[in-house]
């Protein structure tokens, strides 16, 4: 070995040692129950958040048993659609962020911004066009039956509350809700969108296949790989256009993804309700909105470019949206995800 390349691994290796203990220190480790844990995973708070508008309450290194379920999971993409003008600027859109923590209330702070609330925290959804509180950050519920994440954002008058739930059989399930302070803009009629983008690794990042499949996850018939990378609407009124099932094809360990009625079905501006895409680093975000009618939508179609995704590193964007009128609702919205195979 000459002495340049020597002094280049040395930077190397101090470079990569620094970048790991940055990470021990942004991506908050956590496993449970205490004693003989099942799920385990890191999380980073949505004020530390990737890309371009952040991406909420994200998750790293999900596993269950000790085998890979999500490399990184988050939610890229936020946005608004009003039915008419007077909001949203000259196309009746927002496109929001998911990086700015707002306070709620949750009890048993065990360090600044993290929680562990011995009862259940209270959100704007609780009382809506009202805050309250004054926990910023991730409240973490370890319960008998499941591990809850929750946390609060805002984006102008906007409250999102999102939650993470695990469960001791290894199903969980990301949750969404939309409310508000009280302001102007919540009486005219509008749609919230929301995506998840779940970069699942069954047992590892190769080899993983989407199936499509029957629509009641009872009915064992008939799954169908997606060979290559694709995307999908539920069908309206909600009946699953087929479930999609994530699965590892050496292993035959998997996840089935329920989607959930209240999640509704993509309009023209929703665009789609899931997508299947062949893991790249530079397609972890849409880069943000741009300007133009249908700014402020999302815009991953452009990863659609018939890459196979049969028996490769995938992953899955999965979308609900919520219409809000007037005293509105705040319905959590989000798939279950279920496994299948032994785990
Ligand atoms: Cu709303």
């Amino acid at each position: 070995m000459r002495g340049s390349h020597f002094a280049l691994l040395v930077l190397l290796l101090i470079v990569f040692s620094f970048s790991g203990s940055v990470m021990a220190q942004t991506c908050n480790p956590l496993s449970w129950p205490d004693v003989n844990p099942v799920w385990s995973m890191c999380w980073v708070p949505p004020d530390l958040s990737s890309g371009p508008d952040g991406s909420g309450l994200e998750l790293h290194d999900v596993q269950y048993k000790g085998q890979e379920v999500l490399h990184k999971a988050n939610i890229p993409v936020l946005n608004v659609l009003y039915d008419q003008g007077g909001c949203g600027g000259p196309y009746f859109s927002y496109r929001d962020w998911a990086s700015e923590l707002w306070p709620f209330q949750a009890n048993n702070v065990i360090s600044p911004g993290v929680a562990e609330p011995t009862t259940a925290p209270v959100t704007t959804c609780n009382h809506p066009g009202t805050d309250g509180g004054s926990f910023s950050g991730v409240a973490i519920q370890k319960g008998k039956d499941s591990l809850t994440l929750t946390t609060q954002m805002a984006a102008g008058w906007y409250r999102y509350i999102q939650k993470w739930i695990f469960y001791p059989d290894g199903s969980f399930s990301p949750r969404f809700a939309f409310t508000a302070f009280n302001s102007a803009c919540i009486y005219h009629l509008h749609t919230h969108n929301v995506y998840w983008r779940l970069d699942f690794d069954i047992d590892t990042f190769t080899d993983d296949v989407v199936d499509r499949g029957p629509h009641l996850i009872t009915d064992p018939c008939c799954w169908t790989p997606l060979t290559t990378e694709t995307s999908d609407k539920r069908s309206s009124p909600f009946s699953n256009t087929g479930l999609w099932r994530v699965r590892n094809k050496s292993t035959g360990r998997g996840y089935v993804i329920v989607d959930n009625p209240a999640d509704g079905v993509a309009d023209t501006f929703g665009d789609r309700d899931r997508w299947v895409l062949n893991y790249h680093a530079n397609e972890e975000d849409d880069g943000g909105a741009t300007s133009g009618p249908g700014g402020d939508a999302i815009h991953i179609d452009k990863f659609l470019n018939g890459e196979n995704v049969d028996g490769a590193d995938v992953v899955v964007w999965y979308h609900a949206g919520h219409k809000h009128s007037f005293p509105f609702s705040c319905v959590p919205v989000g798939p279950k995800i279920v496994p299948f195979g032994s785990w």
